[in-house]
């Protein structure tokens, strides 16, 4: 399956493994690359060398493209943004925020540059700044999101934008991934139907709370401090809200959520830990490799999208 997103990323399919903190490490990310798509460590609030170690990991593992998603809010933002050069990862993707002080360098380093944006104006914004392509993720999505939905976001991005845009947010099988294409992607990246993969080492308990749960089952917290995130509602999030609800700090309300990712991830606490997931985890039932997973949602998408000529540039 061949786009312009192919042609960027170095990679057989069109599929981008999203970044996700704690949990896209270099055994989902290998597995993901060696399967076709973008595997993807999450550099998230890791310490540079921690982020080296994993990079390094994942080259034994697999000799395919992949990438390290860098969280601009992270304390360590400015070392991993050096470091990335420095170990020539081959494609870098940004979240939460505008990564415009590094686009220079990066580009010049020779390495793809992939911003997160959840707005038509970060979009543009970043095509100005040299952007290869850009994410555009719906408020569908699991972890940190923004307003727009997937469906007005994506054809607005790519109505605005030369450049090819990945949607993100929703997407569980081939139907989600062929109305991305539809709506004017050209690519997606997908979260939470990964976060179920065998070779992910989320815990147990957090990847049967997925396989678990309901289409209205996850909800949004944080909207109060600016930073909103979706997770599976559980203790944590009913606590997090009757805060909000109650007026509670930003001070107050960050004690509830440090290193509640950590606790649902690794200890399998998914009634105290962040549980984060889009959507479409309901949706999600079936235990599967990253090779299946991929290669079904291939098999779907091209399905549906025979006789829908547009979506190959
Ligand atoms: N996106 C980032 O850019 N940086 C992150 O650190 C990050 N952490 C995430 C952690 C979890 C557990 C999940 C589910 C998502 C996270 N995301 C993060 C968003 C994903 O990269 C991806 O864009 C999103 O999951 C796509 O939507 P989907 O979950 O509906 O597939």
């Amino acid at each position: 399956m061949k786009t312009r997103v192919t042609d960027i990323l170095g990679t057989e399919y069109p599929i981008i493994q999203g970044g996700m903190a704690w949990v896209a490490e270099h055994h989902l990310a290998a597995a993901v690359s060696n399967a076709g798509g973008l595997g993807l460590i999450g550099a998230a609030n890791a310490p540079a060398e921690v982020v080296r170690e994993e990079i390094r990991k994942v080259r034994e593992l697999t000799d395919k493209p992949f990438g390290v998603n860098i969280m601009l809010i992270s304390p360590s933002a400015d070392e991993v943004a050096q470091l990335v050069m420095e170990e020539e990862v081959p494609v870098i993707t940004t979240g939460a925020g505008n990564p415009e002080k590094y686009m220079k360098v990066w580009k010049e380093s020779g390495m793809k540059v992939i911003p997160v944006v959840a707005s038509v104006a970060l979009a543009k914004r970043m095509e100005r700044y040299g952007a290869d392509a850009v994410v555009a993720e719906g408020c569908e999505a699991g972890g940190h999101i923004g307003e727009q939905t997937t469906m007005t976001l994506i054809p607005q991005v790519a109505d605005a934008v030369e450049i090819p845009v990945i949607g993100a947010g929703g997407v569980g099988d081939g139907r989600g991934m062929a109305a991305m294409f539809l709506l004017g992607a050209e690519g997606v990246q997908i979260g939470t139907r990964f976060v179920v993969s065998d070779e992910s080492i989320v815990h147990e308990n957090y990847k049967e709370r997925i396989v678990k749960s309901k289409d209205i089952d996850s909800v949004v917290t944080g909207r109060s401090t600016g930073h909103p995130v979706r997770s599976l509602r559980n203790q944590n999030t009913k606590e997090y809200l009757k805060k909000e609800q109650e007026g509670a700090s930003f001070e107050e309300l960050e004690l509830l959520t440090l290193g509640s990712l950590r606790r649902a991830v690794l200890e399998g606490d998914t009634k105290n830990g962040s549980v984060m997931a889009g959507q479409i985890a309901g949706l999600i039932k079936q235990r599967q490799t990253c090779k299946e997973i991929i290669e079904e949602l291939v098999k779907e998408t091209e399905a549906l999208l025979k006789g829908a000529e547009k979506w190959e540039k």
